[in-house]
C-alpha cells in the first residue's frame, strides 16, 4: 500500500484552519518558534524492524492482522510511517530476523521510501535452527571458546550485511549473565566478553561505531554481564574510540536517574545512542512518553544541553531509535504515537531558557530552576510539531489519517489476517 500525496494534502487542508490558529497563537509567545520548527524537521527517529508486528509476552500473543511477513513488507510499513510523519526516515535491522537476501534490491527499496539504514543489531540471545553451539549459558561470556567464537563470527557477519546496506553502526545487546548465585565468575564473564567484543571491534570498518547496550535483568535474573551504564562504559572505554554506550530507557532498575546518566555519558563523549520506550516496571517496551512524559522531557533537556555544550548536531550526533513492543495496540499507530511523543519532548527541551536556568543555578534559586523547566514542559508544543510535519509534506494528524485511509484494513487485504512478523 502507498499513500498518495493528494490524500495527505486533502487531510491537511481539512485541518489547516484549526492548526494555523493554534500555531500562530503559540508562535506569538515563542521567539524561537521558527528555529525550533527547523530543528524538528531535521530530526529523524529510526524504527526497529522487530516492532512492526504484534508483540507478545511469555503468557501469550494476540495477533493483529496484516503484519509484515518479509523484510520488504517491513520496509513498506516504515515507508508508510515516514509518509505520514516524515520523521521516521531510518530503519534498524536485526539479524537473523531480517537477513537481506538481495541487499541491492533492499537498498533500492529504502531509497524509494526515503529511508536510510540505522544501526544493525546482532542476536546471540536465541538459538537459531542448525546452529552448532547453544547460547543457553551465554554467548560472548561463555566458558567454552567455541561458543564465544560463534558469537563473534555472527557479529562480524552482521557488520558485513550492514556494510552492504550502507549502515555505519552495530548495536550489541547481550543477554549474557546468570540466574543463580555462584553460577559464573563475574570477572571471568567480564574478561571473556571483553575479549570477544575486542574481536568484533577489530572487524569494524573505519567509519563504523559499535554501541554496547546494557540491561539490568531479563532473561537472566541474578546477574547480567553488561548490566548497567557503568559496565557498558567500562567495555566502551577499554575497546576504544569507536565504542559507545547505548541507553535503552527500559533497561534500568526502578527510579534510576536516567537524565543524569545521559548527561555524564555525553560529557565523557561516550553516549552513542538511544532506544526509546516507556515503562512502569521494567523493560515493558511501552509507547514512548505514555507513562513518564516528564522524565522523557528531562532526558531531552540533558541531551540538548550536553550536545549544545559540545557543538554536536542534534539530528546526526547520536543514534535515535525506538525500541518498543506492541501487545494490545496496532503497531503502526503505536509507533506514530511514540515518534510524536519524542518530538514533543525534544521541542519542549528546545524551549528551555538555558541562560536563565544557569543564572538561577548560580543563585541557588531552586524554585526558579523548577519554574523554568516546568514552563517549558507545560507548554503545549503540539502545534510546533504539527507545523514541522506540514512543512515536510507529512500529515497534520498522522494517526487520524492512518485511520481515515484504513491503512490497517488495506494491509490485511493485501497480506491476510493471519500473519506473524519476526521480532519481539
Ligand atoms: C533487549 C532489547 C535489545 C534487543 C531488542 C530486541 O531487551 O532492548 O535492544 O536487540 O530488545
Ligand atoms: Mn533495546
Ligand atoms: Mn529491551
Amino acid at each position: 500500500m502507498r499513500i498518495e500525496r493528494y490524500q495527505i494534502d486533502e487531510h491537511n487542508s481539512r485541518l489547516a484552519e484549526g492548526h494555523q490558529r493554534k500555531f500562530e497563537f503559540l508562535a506569538q509567545d515563542i521567539s524561537r518558534a521558527e528555529e525550533i520548527v527547523q530543528k524538528l524537521i531535521k530530526f529523524q527517529i529510526a524504527i526497529p524492524s522487530w516492532a512492526l508486528g504484534t508483540g507478545g509476552t511469555r503468557f501469550g500473543r494476540f495477533s493483529g492482522g496484516g503484519e509484515p511477513r518479509t523484510l520488504e513488507e517491513k520496509m513498506e510499513d516504515i515507508g508508510l510511517l515516514h509518509q505520514l510523519n516524515q520523521s521516521s526516515g531510518a530503519v534498524s535491522l536485526h539479524i537473523p530476523w531480517d537477513i537481506p537476501e538481495n541487499p541491492n534490491a533492499i537498498k533500492a527499496l529504502a531509497a524509494q521510501y526515503g529511508l536510510r539504514f540505522d544501526a544493525m543489531n546482532s542476536n546471540t540471545f536465541q538459538d537459531q535452527p542448525g546452529q552448532q553451539h547453544s547460547y543457553k549459558f551465554g554467548s560472548m561470556q561463555h566458558v567454552d571458546k567455541a561458543v564465544r567464537k560463534q558469537a563473534v563470527d555472527h557479529n562480524i557477519e552482521v557488520i558485513k550485511y550492514g556494510v552492504e546496506l550502507g549502515s555505519d553502526s552495530l548495536t550489541v545487546w547481550l543477554s549474557d549473565g546468570s540466574c543463580f548465585p555462584g553460577q559464573l565468575s563475574f570477572r571471568r564473564a567480564f574478561e571473556n566478553t571483553l575479549e570477544s567484543l575486542h574481536e568484533v571491534y577489530s572487524a569494524l570498518p573505519d567509519n563504523w561505531k559499535v554501541f554496547v547496550e546494557y540491561k539490568a535483568f531479563e532473561p537472566n535474573f541474578y546477574s547480567t554481564t553488561v548490566g548497567d551504564w557503568g559496565q557498558s562504559l567500562l567495555y566502551a572505554n577499554k575497546l576504544g574510540s569507536k565504542a559507545y554506550t547505548l541507553v535503552d530507557l527500559g533497561h534500568h532498575l526502578p527510579n534510576a536517574n536516567i537524565e543524569q546518566i545521559v548527561s555524564l555519558l555525553l560529557m565523557e563523549g561516550k553516549l552513542g545512542g538511544f532506544h526509546f520506550n516507556d515503562s512502569k516496571y521494567g523493560d515493558d517496551d511501552l509507547t514512548a512518553g505514555s507513562v513518564k512524559p516528564y522524565q522523557l522531557f528531562l532526558i531531552f533537556n540533558e541531551l540538548v544541553a550536553g550536545m549544545d555544550a559540545k557543538g554536536m548536531d542534534h539530528a546526526s550526533g547520536l543514534g535515535w531509535m525506538i525500541d518498543a513492543s506492541h501487545n494490545v495496540k496496532d503497531p503502526l499507530e503505536d509507533l506514530l504515537q511514540s515518534v510524536e511523543a519524542i518530538m514533543m519532548a525534544y521541542a519542549q527541551a528546545l524551549l528551555v531558557d538555558a541562560a536563565a536556568l544557569e543564572a538561577a543555578r548560580q543563585e541557588n534559586d531552586v524554585v526558579r530552576c523548577q519554574e523554568i523547566l516546568q514552563n517549558a514542559f507545560r507548554t503545549d508544543v503540539r502545534p510546533l510539531v504539527a507545523e514541522a510535519r506540514l512543512r515536510s509534506n507529512a500529515a497534520l494528524n498522522p494517526v487520524q489519517l492512518f485511520r481515515d485511509l484504513k491503512v490497517r484494513e488495506n494491509l490485511i487485504g493485501e497480506r491476510g489476517l493471519k500473519t506473524v512478523a519476526t521480532g519481539l
